[in-house]
């Protein structure tokens, strides 16, 4: 029985053969140990993929190397044309892709599709860029001279992505570098690795559409070539999505060779919740911010800063609806809430609740590992909320998982600095109807973080603004805005169109 359509999905996606791990043909190269990818929804194993050996991963670089040398060459809206068919290819695989996202990651069907839907957004956004990506123009301080700047391709960019957003982060990264004229090295999270190859059959099939050299999009599996990637001194530029501990790894490595770095670590996302809120907004926002995705969004709420005036109001809204939140198979749209990814997740909530608990929390809502049919694979969990301080340890620390923590403050300015209380800084939001708070929270005397929202939760940020964040979180910028320029390098230009010669700061060096 495959009530959900899974083994169709599937097939449609190309996934049917690699069950052995044997490469699906499109520019993967895997000849290593056999990575085996269970469904936390259900704890089936969905499929074997190998993962790729230093030979392999050289025998990537090459293609890519060498696809880099074509394809820059591409008059850059051509590659947006491209780019373009990979965005139609997108939509005609949202709804397996979207499943599988499901299926493998365990977010729901609703956010796996969301997830597709916002590469075929970034894919667009891409196009249009690719008639862009404007220098600036300069007056030169000399006569019959000429300034400006251009914006070159890098050349190859690693990608090195998360399990939690197993498809869209590549794609931020990957069509605007593609419009750019880099290509990429992507290596996905060994959690999620059926997601990747399904991507790169798809955007394979478009390069060999168009005739392009495959090398355009490489794919290595495996943790290994993630260390490759970042000693790679054929490598300018890394994206790395993941956590603080191992994205202070990955900054030093490519920082010792003057590499450069794209930062998605940990967030520490709060909502302020002031006297002025409209609560029934406040539900909304701190209920899918908190739960959605299990929580395991770099967005995801992880603080509510409650005035003390609404603080009870609130926490009881609260409760009321946690208590009527659907746990359970997230394929079936009728549960609000799916597993954490594996159970090496399921013990880091429970230890941080436990950790809450030691250092004085009070639990408002109790945790708990759920058993039972249709919880076979062990990793769902009840959400939480722990009333604590923002001083705990624990409440300093991202948890990946479901746990809310809920605090008083009095004044505005306490709660704008219990918000920046924290070692990260990606997300943030105020729900207020009054404009002096809410111009306060978005001045520069207010949220410290690369993200900060007025009567919208923390996650859930559209693909058309910068995205990233400060502190710990590491300060990169992905996707919408002017996000592309690291994706290229800068070039100045000063041109001489008259017979002599000046030096610039009217130094004089007569010959
Ligand atoms: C992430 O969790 O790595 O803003 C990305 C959001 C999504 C992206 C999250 N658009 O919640």
């Amino acid at each position: 029985i495959d009530q959900f359509g899974i083994q169709e999905a599937l097939q449609q996606l190309g996934l049917k053969e690699i069950n052995e791990g044997t490469s699906t043909g499109s520019n993967w190269f895997s000849n290593g140990k056999i990575i085996e990818s269970y469904s936390p929804a259900t704890g089936e194993l969905i499929g074997k993929v190998k993962s790729s050996t230093k030979e392999d991963y050289e025998a990537a670089m090459k293609t890519a190397e060498e696809a880099f040398k074509e394809w820059r060459l591409i008059p850059a809206p051509k590659r947006g044309e491209i780019v373009r068919q990979m965005g139609e290819a997108l939509r005609k695989y949202k709804e397996p892709l979207g499943k599988l996202v499901s299926y493998e990651m365990g977010k729901s069907l609703q956010e796996g599709l969301g997830e597709v839907q916002e590469m075929i957004d970034i894919c667009d956004f891409a196009v249009g860029l690719s008639r862009q990506l404007y220098g600036l123009t300069m007056h030169s301080e000399r006569p019959m001279h000429r300034m400006y700047e251009q914006w070159h391709p890098f050349g190859v960019v690693g990608i090195i992505s998360a399990f939690n957003f197993p498809v869209a982060v590549w794609s931020w990264n990957s069509m605007l570098a593609w419009v750019c004229g880099d290509v990429c090295i992507w290596k996905p999270s060994s959690k999620t690795p059926l997601c990747a190859v399904a991507c790169q059959n798809i955007i394979t099939e478009v390069l060999r559409n168009n005739n392009v050299s495959e090398g355009v999009s490489c794919l290595v599996v495996g943790n290994e070539s993630g260390d490759l990637i970042n000693n790679d001194k054929r490598i300018p530029l890394v994206s790395f999505t993941g956590s603080t501990r191992i994205g202070r790894h990955v900054s030093k490595t490519v920082a010792e060779r003057f590499g450069n770095t794209i930062l998605e670590l940990g967030g520490n996302n709060a909502i302020i919740v002031s006297e002025h809120a409209d609560i029934s907004m406040v539900l909304v926002g701190a209920v899918f911010g908190a739960v959605g995705t299990a929580g395991q969004r770099c967005t995801s709420t992880r603080r509510l800063i409650v005035h003390e005036s609404v603080y009870d109001k609130t926490i009881n809204v609260l409760k009321n609806a946690y208590g009527q939140l659907k746990i359970g198979n997230p394929l079936d749209s009728n549960n609000h809430v799916g597993p954490l990814i594996d159970k090496g997740a399921v013990n880091d909530y429970l230890n941080a609740i436990e950790k809450a608990k030691q250092e004085g929390g009070n639990i408002i809502v109790e945790g708990g590992v759920l058993e039972g049919e249709g919880y076979e694979s062990g990793c769902y969990v009840k959400p939480c909320i722990i009333e604590a301080k923002n001083e705990f340890h624990i409440v300093q620390e991202e948890t990946f998982a479901p746990i809310l923590y809920v605090m008083k403050y009095s004044t505005i300015e306490e709660a704008i600095a219990m918000q920046n209380g924290v070692p990260q800084g990606l997300s943030s939001s105020i729900f207020t109807n009054n404009m002096r708070e809410m111009e306060l929270f978005l001045s520069h005397a207010g949220s410290d973080c690369g993200i900060a929202n007025v009567n919208i939760g923390t996650s859930g940020a559209e693909i058309g603004g910068a995205f990233g964040g400060e502190k710990e979180t590491g300060g990169g910028r992905e996707s919408g805005s002017d996000a592309w320029k690291a994706y290229m390098r800068r070039q100045t230009n000063t041109i001489n169109y008259g017979t002599a010669l000046p030096l610039a700061q009217g130094i004089k060096f007569d010959l």
